[in-house]
């Protein structure tokens, strides 16, 4: 009989949790940067293990709102926390669980919800009495199912993680393919390689203004390579000629991060084309927030 466990990844922003997610798929479908804020979607990955299969929602990171595109982030976490089978809390090692972490644990315990606390980047950690402090402490305050401390950069753990959700999964019919791993269309995966590379490759708010939009996405005919069209929106003038640097520098540099990313991951030839655009103050915007896919409604 297959099973099926439907698990939402939720925790403060930087704490890893899009990085355990491509862990645990196996494949790159989430972006990952060191700066906060990186996800800003629910994204679905799957991976299927025998007859078991593990459905992830991946949420934007607890954070204080600043713009309505936060509002939108947070109330993505809000809505993603019900009708699942469990929560992996993920927290970052390093930091001490702060208001906005507990009011969520707490919620979560008085609506029954599993949560497993995923205690990510111990190997950040110098000696082992910091981890014991940082698990006293935090369950002294909320219940968990179970707590896995772990470390995704030197995959140590993931496989403790998974085998937990496992046991925990329960007899299902499977709700999407077994070659699915995640529900992204092709064109927001792509526009998701481009703002990550900005993202790493950007200081201060220019960044975060970001939005990328492919407009075209398309394999040639006669030839073995994937046009790809995007616009790469910011939020003011200035931005865009920091974006696009002296020269065309930054741009040729982050698109040529990307375009390689592209290739890895579509298998293909990519030839990728950017332009720069600016909407005004976008992010307080609702109608761009939601052109742009960002809106959960
Ligand atoms: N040292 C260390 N760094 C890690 C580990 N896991 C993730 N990181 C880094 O932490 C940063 C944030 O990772 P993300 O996966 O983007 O974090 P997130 O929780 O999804 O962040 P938001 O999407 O902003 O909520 C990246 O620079 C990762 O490379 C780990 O186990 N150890
Ligand atoms: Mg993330």
């Amino acid at each position: 009989m297959p099973k099926t466990i439907f698990v939402t990844i939720a925790g403060r922003t930087n704490a890893g949790k899009s990085s355990l997610l491509n862990a645990i798929v196996g494949e790159k479908i989430a972006s990952v940067s060191s700066k906060p804020q990186t996800t800003r979607t629910r994204i679905t990955g799957i991976r299927n293990i025998d007859d078991a299969q593990l459905v992830f929602f991946d949420t934007p990171g607890l954070h204080k709102p600043v713009n309505k595109l936060s509002e939108h982030m947070l109330n993505t976490v809000k809505e993603s926390v019900s009708d699942i089978d469990a929560v992996m809390f993920v927290m970052d090692c390093t930091k001490k669980i702060n208001d906005p972490e507990l009011k969520l644990l707490r919620s979560l315990n008085d609506q029954k919800m599993p949560v497993i606390l995923v205690i990510n980047k111990i190997d950040l950690l110098r000696n082992k009495d910091d981890l014991a402090a940082v698990i006293a402490d935090v369950t002294s305050k909320v219940d968990f199912k179970a707590v896995v401390p772990i470390s995704v950069t030197e995959n140590n753990g993931v496989d403790i993680v998974i085998e937990e959700l496992l046991s925990m999964a329960e007899e299902s019919v499977h709700f999407f393919p077994d070659d699915m791993i995640t529900d992204q269309p092709e064109k927001v995966l792509a526009g998701e390689m481009i703002r990550e590379k900005l993202l790493e490759l950007l200081s201060d708010e220019v960044p975060h203004g970001i939005a990328v939009a492919v407009e075209e996405m398309s394999e040639r005919d006669d030839k073995d390579i994937l046009d790809i069209s995007a616009v790469i929106y910011c939020e003011r003038e200035s931005h865009k000629g920091i974006i696009i640097g002296k020269g065309g520098a930054m741009l040729k540099k982050a698109s040529t991060a990307a375009r390689l990313e592209l290739e890895d991951f579509f298998q293909i030839k990519v030839n990728l084309r950017c332009w720069v655009k600016v909407k005004e103050d976008w992010r307080n915007r609702e109608g761009l927030i939601r052109s742009f896919g960002l809106s959960e409604n």
